[in-house]
């Protein structure tokens, strides 16, 4: 593929719901252009854009692909993204490499969930955007009844758009009048637009997200998209026309670069494939300069100097060399070190980092465990590698309950994760139930004895210690109040080592033991018996009586919720939080509409949270969490966690 200049290369991301006919408006695109001589077909897996072999099996896609378009001496490369809500962390990635977006909306069903989800995603990047809408063939369409609708739900800047610009109506009109004053004051004396300003005025109200496109080119199933790819290539503005790319210098102060060709070379790396034949691919936009092959960038995160390979563009998996790429353009480079999504490279003597990714933080988590447990190394660089083409994972190695978590969106993203851990690294993993890092104190006073005794034949044992038990503020406390040598000195960090043993699991359910204090102040030895071994045994003793006797209770972790819901649903939510023994904190109401709802509630009832929120608010909820607090488990819970404690206990001693 030849180079393309800055001016002839437009940068589109193709968002919206799940099922719009994303993936095969590309495929029209491709045997419209010549590309292809046979359009593929998501359901025969055979189109450019699905190629990942979970994107083949499951029939949508799940990875951002890249598929440039050579229309016209114009090269759109088009950024196609996955509609399901569990992939939001791809649509984030490829927003930031796009000048602007084309919302791709269903005619039969109008707008969906996921029209909504685009809309919010191109208002939070200030995104300008464009609507198309697909499976125009259906007899029940009609485009004014459509057209209607969205501006309903988005307002007056949605406008019919004809292309190429023919009559042009007073809706169309007023839109172009209010994106520049002259032009405002033209309009309201009565007088025409020229040519010139017409073109102008949508240019302007396109770029900064006032006028809102609707494609009117009817476009069917693989035929004629001609018409919205003139639209996007007169319309769409180039990447020099583009917001500034944020971020910070060699010396961390805040810098904004406009993307020009001049200067020194930098590139902000939005995505990751990992090839299991090819190896590792970073797909970036070229911000600054130009990108030649041999070239040596410094990735500013990792502080390391990258030699790059040939860069090449990618068609889906495709890859068509090329000599060197200009900013604005999105090229691909293989087998970098350091070098991960979010990454700037850039020109060792003028060092930027441009603002990270927005990852989305996981709100789904499932515990994984390999089927052979011989393989779990396997299971954990395997996630590693994962995590390197999907960041919104979260891999998490618990250290109280000892389970390893994978987070993320949803269940059908993390089920993706699973599929790929045997696709391309060979290990079978399933799900186990999650355990809860409960944790065990005390709320009174004990004062206990601990005696070890072993006196029969051989070498005897022998400890004896008393200690006194109290709540404290810092995770363990330990002193000695000792007088007339009961204890020798010698064996007290023995009594300490054993205190500190016996608290990574207490006599209540096996957890972890926290905010205790506890005193040495009495004891006895055995001249000859006495040894380490035995006066840490003996505190093992005294801890376990120590901790029963002294009010002990269970901690549970309390989460802390904020939950964003239309208006509609907060009723909904806020009663199923209440099931969940949670608490509403209060409410606020967001811009745009809808509420946020601050809540808190135990971290043992929220597994499901992320699932049945969507399907409480037809999937227009979404929620964050952070972990706020331990707080003691009601005594109803507690005592079925420790009764079932008990029973696996038991179980594994019968
Ligand atoms: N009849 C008809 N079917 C279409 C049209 N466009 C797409 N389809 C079908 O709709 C289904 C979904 O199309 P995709 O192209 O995978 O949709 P997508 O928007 O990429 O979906 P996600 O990747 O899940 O977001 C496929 O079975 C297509 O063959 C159309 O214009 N008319
Ligand atoms: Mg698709």
């Amino acid at each position: 593929m030849k180079s393309y200049t800055s001016e002839t290369i437009r940068n589109v991301a193709l968002l919206g719901h799940g099922g719009t006919g994303k993936t095969t408006f590309l495929e029209a695109a491709l045997l419209e252009t010549g590309v292809t001589k046979k359009m593929g077909k998501v359901e025969d897996g055979n189109t450019v854009s699905d190629y990942d072999k979970m994107e083949i099996e499951k029939g949508y896609s799940i990875n951002t692909s890249i598929v440039p378009i050579e229309w016209n001496n114009t090269k759109i490369n088009f950024i196609d993204t996955p509609g399901y809500f569990d992939f939001v962390g791809e649509v984030n990635a490829a927003l930031r490499a796009a000048e602007a977006a084309v919302i791709m909306v269903d005619a039969g069903s109008g707008i969906q969930v996921g029209t909504e989800a685009a809309w919010n995603a191109c208002e939070r990047y200030n995104m300008p955007r464009f609507i198309v809408i697909s499976r125009r063939e259906k007899d029940e369409f009609n485009f004014d009844n459509t057209l209607a609708d969205l501006q309903g739900k988005f307002g007056t800047k949605v406008v019919a758009l004809p292309w190429p610009l023919s009559d042009i109506d007073d809706s169309l009109k007023e839109a172009i009048a209010e994106s520049d004053e002259e032009l405002m004051e033209k309009y309201f004396d009565g007088q025409e637009f020229t040519a010139e300003e017409i073109s102008r005025g949508l240019m302007t109200g396109i770029a900064h997200g006032d006028i809102v496109p609707v494609c009117m080119d009817t476009f069917q199933m693989g035929q004629k998209v001609e018409g919205i790819l003139n639209l996007l290539a007169a319309c769409v503005p180039t990447p020099t026309h583009h917001a500034p790319y944020h971020g910070t210098d060699g010396k961390g102060e805040a810098v904004e670069k406009n993307i020009t060709k001049d200067g020194p070379a930098s590139a902000f790396v939005f995505k990751t494939i990992v090839d299991p034949f090819v190896g590792k691919i970073s797909v970036m936009k070229v911000v600054t300069g130009k990108i030649e092959a041999g070239a040596e960038l410094y990735n500013t995160r990792a502080d390391k100097a990258e030699r790059l390979g040939k860069p090449f563009v990618l068609r889906g998996k495709e890859q068509i060399e090329m000599p060197s790429a200009e900013a604005g353009d999105i090229i691909a480079v293989a087998k970098l070190q350091y070098t991960q999504s979010g990454d700037t490279l850039c020109d060792k003597n003028a060092l930027v980092k441009y603002d990270a990714l927005d990852v989305p933080s996981p709100t789904y988590y499932i515990a994984i465990e390999a089927a052979d447990k011989n393989d779990e190394d396997k299971v954990g660089t395997g996630l590693a590698r994962l995590k390197e083409e999907d960041p919104s994972i979260a891999v998490d190695r618990n250290a109280e309950t000892h389970q390893t978590l994978i987070g993320g969106q949803g269940d059908i993203q993390l089920g993706i994760i699973m599929s790929k851990l045997k696709d391309r690294f060979g290990v079978t993993v399933k799900t186990v139930p999650q355990r809860i890092a409960y944790r065990e104190t005390i709320k009174g006073q004990s004062e206990v004895q601990g005696k070890h005794k072993k006196q029969s034949g051989g070498a005897g044992q022998y400890g004896d210690v008393w200690i006194r038990f109290s709540p404290s503020q810092e995770e363990f406390e330990f002193s000695e109040e000792l007088f007339g040598g009961s204890v020798p000195k010698n064996y007290v960090p023995a009594v300490e080592k054993g205190l500190l043993e016996s608290m990574e699991r207490g006599p209540l359910a096996g957890c972890k033991v926290v905010n205790v204090k506890a005193v040495l102040y009495d004891g006895s030895y055995h001249d000859v018996d006495s040894n380490e071994v035995s006066f840490k045994i003996a505190a093992g003793l005294a801890f376990k009586k120590g901790i029963v006797e002294a009010n002990p209770c269970l901690m549970e972790p309390i989460m802390h919720l904020d939950i964003y819901v239309p208006d509609d649903y907060t009723g909904a939510v806020m009663g199923d939080m209440n099931k969940r023994r949670g608490r509403i904190l209060g409410m606020e109401p967001q811009m745009g509409g809808g509420q946020k709802l601050m809540a808190e509630a135990p971290q043992a009832e929220l597994f499901d949270y992320a699932l049945v929120l969507r399907s409480m608010t037809q999937g227009r909820g979404r929620f964050e969490m952070t972990f706020e607090r331990y707080e003691e488990v009601p005594k109803m819970v507690a005592d079925k966690i420790i009764a079932d404690h008990a029973a696996e206990e038991a179980a594994k001693n019968a």
